[in-house]
């Protein structure tokens, strides 16, 4: 070696120990799951050398480019050098193209072999091109091509072997969706992680940096769209002058195949168009949507479509013109059709004049227009029938509206769930919901196999979550959060996938963990929801938060102009007992669902006891499972769920020097905030609840610190909302 190239080597060893000693030190969050730092092991690394020698990347578009740059960025980090880039066929080459772009470099018509994963599917195959042994990145399409050097890199950051890498995939769901609820004044309806990453007033002309990170990010997940806006829409949205800046955001986008689409406010024609009614049978309100569809594909081609909420919770809608969620739909659908849009029609609807238990509404507003929806309309149902709670069991439109696609709407920033202070792992949370059995076509429909649609003969489906993002330089405000978008963009990708098999990627590729610390992780992420329930809502218990803001208990919530929205309206609690009578001697919302869903749920005898107080109203000696009173095992969770909090804690506290220090000390404090609040949700609601029950406390639950008044008397007035 001569002393140029030794002192080149040293500098890189340098440089390399550098990086990994900084990140060891302070990682501010902001490279996400994407870190790309050295991998430790160097028997691995030497390994993934000897399978990457060389490059060779078959085209230049942008697509194919930003596929390039991660894999310069992704091997550069892992391997601690970026194979060269090779112009001719190698043994051992790492090759990346279409299927197209690889027949031709081969001088074939055609790809042998193999196959087709449709248009965002890829494949990972070692095939011989003329007589080279090479690794292949394929799809039929770029965007393919791209999520497949995503796949591939992370087979690297999780530790996989690439001997006899074989794989195709290719999304079970079509729209992969983030929802943005961002106003156009930078702040985030239910946003806990800073102000809105769109920067509206600097937009079009300055782009800044992250706008492309947060590309690569969905990327690598296979989000392939996001919706900018909040439901709760500004008109304004739609001029000109926010159409120009919703287009450079698309450009932005477009190499990463993330499309945008936009929340429209059903009043639009009058309040920007400038006409008496939004009815939409009206043919100037008609003709209106056209011409603005036909405005936005030419500032934004690819343009996806429009969500709306419409007649929920004072948004207008086509119900304030006599006409139904159908008409409302088709309007804009028929208007989106000719350039390929697609209209996400919510159905988090319910009146507050209605006096139907909240959970009947939006079953009960959908069915009679089941099979009345145009072609291009998806109708966007949340987990469960009421809003986002930490527990709830699947809506019942779910296998209720067979001739409609239905999308899944999650919600991935935590409203109920602690904002971005508490770790709660949702991954478990949308596991349990997509695998709930609806029945719908008998035994095994679950609600994944809804949304996928194939049972129904449907084309369209998607899964859409509401994202958790802000200007925080860690995105998500607490480092797990980023766990949580992660997981709600491998669901998207495939909703069978296993909540712990996700968790587990993430830890490696955001710590590359030793296995112990892997081990403790995922088991902190794995009990992480439970102990949510059952310190926040426990044995189906719903709606008990802070008013308005929604921050820490509050059961005591009543008389307010929405019965709806207070608390008491859900728990029900009175001298007898606790709970929501929904069972066919109630309000009837079980016989909502398919028969033997109806009647497991329907019976107090058969209901899954972590939803027995969602549709039962019983007596507080009532015994359960384990012979103890309902009374005991109410305390008895709430109790659990802060021990389950010490226990993250302790596990947290056992990691110091194990994971990087920045990182460690943010969790630990918020941890620390996780615990107090957990004992402020046990004090509050068993203290609130024991005014009825008059029983004492279970032998085991820690006596509160405060009094029932104290905890009624706290005022939140600036907490976020
Ligand atoms: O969860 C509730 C929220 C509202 C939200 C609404 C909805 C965007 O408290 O902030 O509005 O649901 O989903 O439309």
């Amino acid at each position: 070696m001569n002393s140029l190239r030794l002192s080149r080597w040293a500098v890189r060893v340098l440089m390399i120990c550098l990086a990994s000693a900084a990140s060891l030190q302070g990682e501010d969050g902001h490279r996400l799951w994407l870190k790309y730092d050295l991998i430790r092991d160097a028997g691995q690394r030497t390994a993934y050398q000897q399978k990457v020698r060389s490059i060779r990347i078959l085209g230049d578009s942008p697509v194919l480019k930003a596929a390039g740059a991660e894999l310069e960025n992704g091997l550069s980090g892992l391997l601690g050098k970026m194979p060269p880039v090779a112009a001719g066929f190698e043994d051992h080459q790492l090759v990346v193209g279409t299927f197209a772009q690889v027949a031709a470099a081969i001088g074939q018509e055609m790809l042998p072999g193999g196959e087709n994963p449709g248009p965002e599917g890829f494949s990972l195959r070692r095939i011989q091109i003329n007589g080279k042994k090479v690794l292949l990145i394929t799809g039929e399409k770029e965007v393919g091509v791209l999520y497949g050097t995503f796949h591939f890199l992370r087979l690297l950051q999780t530790g996989q072997s690439l001997e006899n890498l074989n794989l195709t995939q290719s999304p079970r769901l079509k729209l992969r969706l983030l929802n943005h609820w961002d106003n156009l004044d930078r702040t985030v309806e239910r946003g806990y992680a800073g102000f809105s990453l769109w920067d509206w007033q600097k937009l079009p002309d300055f782009r800044h940096d992250y706008y492309r990170d947060y590309a690569r990010a969905n990327a690598s997940l296979g989000i392939n769209g996001t919706v900018l806006n909040n439901v709760n829409a500004n008109t304004n949205v739609l001029t000109p002058l926010y159409l120009e800046k919703v287009a450079a955001l698309a450009g932005e986008f477009r190499p990463y195949g993330l499309r945008v689409f936009l929340s429209i406010k059903f009043s639009a024609p009058v309040e920007i168009g400038g006409l008496e009614t939004a009815d939409p049978l009206d043919p100037a309100v008609k003709a209106w949507w056209q011409e603005k569809a036909r405005e936005i594909y030419r500032y934004v081609p690819d343009f996806g479509g429009f969500l709306v909420k419409a007649n929920s919770e004072g948004q207008p809608g086509p119900q304030g013109y006599g006409r139904t969620h159908a008409d409302g739909a088709n309007v804009l659908a028929d208007a989106l059709k000719p350039f390929g849009g697609v209209v996400m029609w919510r159905a988090f609807v319910y009146q507050a004049d209605v006096k139907e238990d909240r959970h009947k509404q939006a079953y009960n507003e959908f069915k009679f227009v089941d099979g009345q929806f145009r072609d291009n309309v998806l109708v966007q149902v949340k987990n469960g029938a009421i809003d986002f709670q930490p527990r709830e069991p699947f809506h019942p439109l779910f296998g209720g509206l067979p001739q409609t696609p239905l999308m899944m709407e999650f919600q991935i920033t935590q409203e109920y769930l602690g904002f971005s202070t508490h770790l709660v792992y949702l991954g478990t949370l949308w596991e349990e919901c997509l695998a709930s059995d609806t029945y719908a076509h008998g035994p095994g429909t679950t609600v994944a196999r809804v949304i996928e649609g194939d049972l129904d003969g449907h084309t369209l489906s998607g899964m859409a979550g509401v994202a958790n993002t802000g200007t925080d330089r860690n995105w998500t405000g607490h480092l797990f959060g980023q766990a949580n978008w992660y997981a709600f963009g491998r669901l998207a990708w495939d909703p069978r996938q296993s909540a712990a098999a996700i968790a587990r990627e993430w830890i490696r590729m955001t710590f590359q963990p030793d296995p112990d610390t892997e081990a403790t992780i995922l088991e902190m992420m794995m009990a992480s929801r439970e102990n949510t329930v059952n310190y926040m809502t426990p044995l189906g218990l719903h709606h008990m938060m802070g008013w308005s803001h929604h921050y820490g208990p509050a059961p005591w919530i009543k008389d307010k102009h929405r019965d709806d929205w207070t608390s008491v309206y859900y728990h029900r609690a009175d001298p007898e007992g606790i709970g929501f009578d929904r069972s066919p001697s109630g309000t009837d919302a079980v016989s909502q669902y398919h028969p033997p869903v109806a009647q497991k749920f329907g019976s107090s005898e058969s209901c899954p006891e972590k939803y027995l107080l969602w549709f039962h109203h019983l007596p507080w000696d009532h015994r359960l499972a384990s012979g103890k009173t309902l009374w005991e095992e109410i305390c008895l969770h709430y109790q659990s769920g802060v021990e389950g909090v010490r226990r993250m804690r302790g596990q947290w506290e056992s990691l110091a020097g194990r994971v990087d220090s920045r990182s460690y000390r943010e969790v630990a404090s918020l941890l620390g905030i996780q615990e107090k609040e957990a004992v402020w949700w046990r004090n509050a609601c068993l203290l609130y609840f024991q005014t009825f029950s008059k029983r004492p406390f279970p032998e085991g639950v820690e006596k509160a610190d405060q009094t029932l008044d104290y905890y009624m008397g706290l005022e939140f007035p600036f907490a976020p909302h």
